[in-house]
């Protein structure tokens, strides 16, 4: 089985969100969450609950990380730049 990926992109026109906010991952084991920043506000992304996250990446970089991912449940994943949370940062991996 390959390893399914979770890719989340920030845009100039929503440049404090994560597209798409909602991933659903159909097979257990590991996934790449990949992250990839147009603007020029340093992101990452970070599944806390799983302790992992990607580096701190600005304009045109593609960072990821690999992770395994438990079944069930509902996992978030956070910019953990400070204040990027707070600004609606978050985006959901459904693994159920
Ligand atoms: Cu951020």
């Amino acid at each position: 089985m390959g390893v399914e990926t979770v890719r989340l992109t920030v845009t100039q026109a929503a440049p404090f969100r994560f597209r798409p906010a909602k991933h659903h991952v159909r097979r257990g084991g590991k996934i790449r969450v990949v992250l990839e920043n147009q603007t020029d506000i340093p992101h990452n992304a970070e599944i806390r609950e799983l302790g992992v996250k990607t580096r701190v990446i600005t304009y045109g970089v593609v960072e990821s990380t690999e992770v395994t991912i438990p079944s069930g449940g509902v996992f978030e994943v956070i910019c953990g730049v400070p204040g990027h949370l707070a600004a609606g940062m978050r985006a959901e991996i459904d693994r159920s």
